[in-house]
């Protein structure tokens, strides 16, 4: 089953920083509420905790919607059922960030047949394209190559040992930011020591980066990290190896998270690549575009940035998360 195309995305791109978006109209308080069921993977990092407040935020009465929302602590089995939970209770539709990509062909199908549209928000998913109307989120592929370019020049012709921190074991972000960055330094003295999922997590990240450290020491040069929050984590296992994050292990890492860009600020990250979570008021309006029979993009894809030490200084004091 191929994943959608990340080159649809072309049509549908929404670019999040525009604030004029609202997902609801001055009536909606007197219409009849839109119930969305929204199944979040959990509450894993620091960027997840942004996505969840634009979604609860644009998913408001106000706006006209009720939302039923579910957290799935990272487990899929628990995801899927927060569906199946949300077809029984007839919702006008079904919005979710898919822990990992594979699964969810069966209870798609039982959505279909319900009549309920489901819409993709933030990670992608292995089933049929005609079993959900939409999606909108980031380009991981592209934020993985932006991330391995980086690395690719700052190392130049010196020989480097790199570890990578993998996101969450079969999700698209770990899937396609490991394929963006390793297509992106191909050719260059990076070599890979070691990899291993620190599943999204500080706590994660800590752990995975100590078992480097007692295995390979010094001889690390570079740590990728696939998110923001295991960077964190990895931070305080180099130091408690006495060594120094950001000069004796360059960090490069993606999400753009306010603690990321601290720690960049800082000199203690070399290179974060932002990974937008404000997704909120986009989805909100493809719920009502879809419900409304309008005619949406079938990707849709946000806009991010990145961001070196001096631009994360720059940046920090007017971030919205
Ligand atoms: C990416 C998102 C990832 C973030 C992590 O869009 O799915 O999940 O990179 C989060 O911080 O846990």
């Amino acid at each position: 089953m191929k994943r959608i195309l990340k080159g649809v995305a072309t049509a549908g791109i929404i670019a999040l920083a525009v604030t004029g978006i609202t997902a609801g109209s001055s009536s909606a308080a007197s219409k009849k509420l839109i119930v969305v069921g929204f199944a979040q993977t959990g509450s894993e990092s620091g960027w997840r905790a942004a996505n969840t407040l634009s979604m609860k935020a644009a998913f408001s009465k106000a706006n006209g919607f009720k939302l039923i929302f579910n957290a799935a602590d990272n487990k899929p089995e628990n995801q899927i059922a927060a569906v199946h939970s949300f077809i029984n209770q007839h919702v006008n539709a079904i919005v979710f960030s898919a822990v990992v990509t594979t699964g969810w062909a069966n209870v798609l199908a039982q959505a279909k047949a319900a009549k309920i549209p489901v819409i993709l928000e933030d990670r992608t998913i292995s089933a049929a394209p005609s079993l959900y109307a939409t999606w909108l989120g980031d380009n991981f592929l592209k934020e993985g190559t932006t991330a391995g370019l980086w690395a690719k020049k700052m190392v130049g012709t010196t020989p480097t040992n790199m570890v990578v921190l993998e996101g969450t074991t079969g999700s698209s972000p770990a899937i396609d930011r490991a394929k963006g960055f390793n297509a992106a330094i191909a050719g260059s003295p990076i070599t890979l020591l070691d990899s291993q999922t620190g599943n999204f997590t500080r706590a994660g990240g800590k752990t995975v980066m100590e078992g480097f450290l007692q295995k390979y020491g010094k001889t690390i040069n570079l740590l990728f990290a696939q998110n923001d929050d295991m960077g964190l984590g990895a931070l305080d296992a180099i130091k408690a190896a006495g060594l120094t994050p950001g000069k004796d292990i360059k960090i490069v890492s993606i999400d753009g998270t306010h603690d990321g860009l601290t720690a960049l600020a800082q000199g203690e990250f070399n290179y974060v690549v932002e990974c937008n979570p404000l997704l909120g008021p986009g989805v909100a309006k493809l719920v009502k575009a879809v419900l409304a029979g309008k005619k949406v993009a079938k990707a849709n894809t946000a806009v991010d940035l990145a961001f070196t030490q001096a631009q994360a200084i720059a940046a920090l004091p007017t971030r919205k998360y």
